[in-house]
């Protein structure tokens, strides 16, 4: 009888300290997760800390050392770097400013280190309706009839009137949104986040994607004529030849973007004289670009930079990205990190 309550005790003393065993393990493992979720959320800081750190060195070097120093184009350092935006040590950490590019001329899709310019897109808070009417149809594959609706939709959410944008009949945006189910208004002002765009009525999670890369709401509002892409300019300019003649002009001997040979605009007064010097423009191709340059939509320089970047605790898989948008002093206009 002593023997088995000895057995019996022993037995309950073994179960408990097993269970204690398990659950102090289980506790130390979420304190190193929880600590590790730490050191990468502070590894995130410190990585945007860097970002902001070695950008505003890129512009303080190109003011000394770049002929154009007030030129931005995608030959210059910010835009892709790998020894400099690869591979950065962080503390124990590493981060990487990596995105991917699409060569305009070849259409061939490359990984660059460095920050894209946000004035290579259309502005959603000027995009004029018809310019609006061309991305949606060219770029997300919109149909006619649906690409004017969302379009209007789009203009509608920033204009600070009820009406609806282009109706005959002067319908109210109110009414819209209400009979559509919708229990919010549009904003009537500007769009200060890209996934704002995500609330207008139509916009839908596939359209959003395909037109997400070429649309932004920083920068100057105007597109920089060196850096702008394809799909943008082609919104823009319409005509495919022209189109073609800047990005061949751009590219340079080479027809590659973002080389040492490329040719740079360094002033769009000339461009007109710039690209005749290369290739022949008709009439109409210079009537084009005259207008669009009295309509001061080009510049030559670009006003805030996004920054995409993946962070690695060292020797683990565990990692973290972070988006960024700043400009050349530093100021950042968003930050978001996904852990
Ligand atoms: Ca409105
Ligand atoms: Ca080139």
């Amino acid at each position: 009888m002593k023997k088995s309550s000895i057995l019996f005790i022993t037995l309950w003393t073994l179960i408990f300290l097993g269970v204690l065993c398990a659950h102090s393990s289980r506790m130390a493992r979420q304190h190193i997760l929880f600590a590790k979720s730490i050191e990468l959320r502070n590894v995130l800081y410190d990585t945007a800390s860097s970002a902001i750190i070695l950008f505003k060195d890129v512009f303080s070097n190109k003011e000394l050392s770049d002929a154009y120093p007030k030129i931005d184009s995608l030959n210059d350092l910010w835009a892709n770097h790998p020894f400099l935006f690869d591979k950065i040590k962080i503390g124990q950490a590493q981060a990487s400013f990596r995105y991917q590019y699409v060569d305009n001329i070849s259409g061939e899709k490359e990984y660059r280190y460095g920050f894209i310019d946000e004035d290579r897109k259309l502005n959603l808070n000027n995009i004029n309706y018809s310019d609006l009417i061309l991305l949606l149809k060219n770029v997300a594959k919109m149909q006619e009839p649906a690409a004017l609706k969302l379009a209007a939709n789009i203009i509608d959410w920033r204009d600070r009137d009820d009406i609806i944008y282009n109706d005959n009949y002067g319908n109210s945006e109110i009414q819209a949104y209400s009979q559509a189910g919708y229990n919010y208004l549009p904003k009537n002002n500007l769009y200060e986040s890209l996934e704002e765009i995500i609330l207008v009525k139509g916009m839908n999670p596939e359209i959003f994607f395909r037109i997400r890369d070429y649309i932004t709401v920083y920068g100057s509002g105007r597109l920089n004529i060196n850096t702008v892409s394809r799909a943008v300019l082609q919104v823009k300019v319409i005509d495919f030849n022209l189109v073609e003649k800047i990005l061949a002009y751009r590219a340079g001997g080479d027809m590659k973007e973002g080389t040492f040979d490329d040719r740079l605009f360094s002033n769009i007064g000339m461009m007109v004289n710039d690209i005749s010097k290369e290739y022949d423009l008709t009439e109409k191709e210079k009537n084009i670009l005259n207008d669009l340059i009295s309509s001061n939509c080009f510049s030559v320089s670009s006003a805030a930079f996004s920054l995409y970047s993946t962070s690695y605790l060292a020797n683990q898989k565990r990692r973290g990205r972070i988006r960024c948008v700043l400009d050349k002093k530093g100021r950042i206009y968003h930050w978001s990190a996904i852990y």
